[in-house]
């Protein structure tokens, strides 16, 4: 997958780089912690940006890296609607619309499961985890990543 760059060229993604990233709203670390360790063992170099990211700090970072992909974890119930926020900016901005993105953990509250991943799907994350699916967390990376490498994007920068 191709990532363009400020000046028009367009920049391979690292194949091994993978950032990970929760939501603004999400103070939760173990997670994270977790993940990173589960993408390691899955041979990838990962950036952890840790806690209550900002969403333009998550595009900034798509932008100045592109990430093969892109690992968004959330699990204090805000995640659905927070993982939409963030999926719309990082595909609005034509620098990061290439990049892609799966989301997990514990997405929302009161059991609105099936709605929550219906509408992140809608709005461009490649696939969705929640918590109670039988796959574990290690076969669900093993897998976006495997289809992460598939066919380039070819998105121009407008900049
Ligand atoms: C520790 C903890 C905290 C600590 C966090 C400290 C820290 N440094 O991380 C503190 C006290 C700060 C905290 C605060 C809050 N918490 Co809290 N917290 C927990 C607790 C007890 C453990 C979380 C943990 O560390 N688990 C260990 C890690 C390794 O596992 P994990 O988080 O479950 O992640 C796994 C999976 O979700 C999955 N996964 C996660 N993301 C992704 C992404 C992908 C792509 C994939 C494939 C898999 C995946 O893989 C991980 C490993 O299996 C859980 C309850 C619980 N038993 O899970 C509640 C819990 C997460 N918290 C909860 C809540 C509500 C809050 C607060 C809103 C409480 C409040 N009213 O203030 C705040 C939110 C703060 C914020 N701004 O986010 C709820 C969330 C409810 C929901 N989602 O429906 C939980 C579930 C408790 C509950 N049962 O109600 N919390």
């Amino acid at each position: 997958m191709l990532t363009p760059l400020h000046n028009g060229w367009f920049r391979q993604p690292e194949a091994r780089h993978v950032l990970l990233t929760t939501v603004a709203s999400d103070a939760h670390t173990w997670n994270l912690v977790y993940l990173e360790l589960l993408l390691v063992e899955l041979g990838r170099e990962v950036t952890n940006l840790g806690p209550c990211v900002p969403v333009s700090t998550v595009v900034e970072s798509c932008r100045r890296r592109p990430p093969a992909l892109l690992v968004v974890s959330t699990v204090n119930g805000h995640g659905a609607a927070d993982g939409l926020e963030l999926v719309r900016s990082l595909y609005r901005d034509p620098a990061t619309r290439a990049v892609p993105a799966v989301i997990g953990g514990k997405l929302g509250i009161g059991g609105a499961a099936g709605e929550c991943r219906r509408d992140l799907l809608a709005a461009g994350y490649r696939a969705v985890y929640e918590d109670t699916d039988p796959e574990t967390p290690y076969e669900f990376l093993a897998r976006a990543l495997d289809t992460a490498a598939g066919p380039a994007g070819h998105v121009r920068d407008s900049a």
